[in-house]
């Protein structure tokens, strides 16, 4: 266990739920279902060739940092993603949880430290310019994790 805190407020800890990651067959089918049945709107779409996803952010609620709280709908664009992979073995359902923060490497950092498998040695592209790092489920009791440093 390492005595490196994990650093904590706005500009450098982990300060809210960023998004839940929902795996779907069928993004507009899946985005018509959080219309029809909550009244959600798509905020964002896009494609993310490197992950393998078109994927479409439905903002739940904003929060006092000036971030939000998205539902995140994923659907595959290969066989062999991460997603596509999820698929087959689970069917639809919630992939994984995000948390967000203000700086995420030094927030990868010192959870690597307390011995979380970080997935990613450098922060990738993730939605809307936003920066990420996974954490490998095994490690956080069965629950794919990822940490965001959105672009604002
Ligand atoms: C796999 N496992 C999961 C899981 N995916 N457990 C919980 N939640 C998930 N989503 C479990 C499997 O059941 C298996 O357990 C073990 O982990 C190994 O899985 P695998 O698929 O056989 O092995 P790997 O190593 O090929 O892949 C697993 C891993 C991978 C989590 C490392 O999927 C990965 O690197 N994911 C991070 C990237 C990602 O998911 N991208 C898509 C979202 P057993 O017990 O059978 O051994 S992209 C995204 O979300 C972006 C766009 C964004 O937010 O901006």
């Amino acid at each position: 266990m390492s005595d490196t805190p994990i650093p904590t407020g706005p500009f450098g800890g982990l300060t809210r739920l960023d998004h839940v990651g929902i795996a779907c067959r069928d993004l507009d089918a899946s985005v018509e279902f959080y219309r029809s049945t909550y009244g959600f709107e798509v905020e964002h779409e896009e494609v993310n060739e490197e992950q393998g996803v078109r994927e479409a952010m439905l903002r739940i609620n904003g929060t006092d940092d000036g971030g939000a709280t998205y539902l995140q709908l994923l659907e595959p664009t290969r066989e062999d993603s991460p997603v596509a992979k999820f698929l087959a073995r689970n069917g639809e359902g919630v992939h994984h949880i995000a948390f967000g923060t203000g700086d995420v490497a030094a927030s990868a950092a010192g959870i690597g430290e307390r011995g979380v498998r970080v997935l990613d040695d450098e922060p990738r592209s993730g939605t809307a310019g936003s920066r990420i790092v996974f954490l490998h489920p095994k490690d956080c009791g069965g629950v794919l994790t990822e940490l965001v440093q959105s672009a604002h």
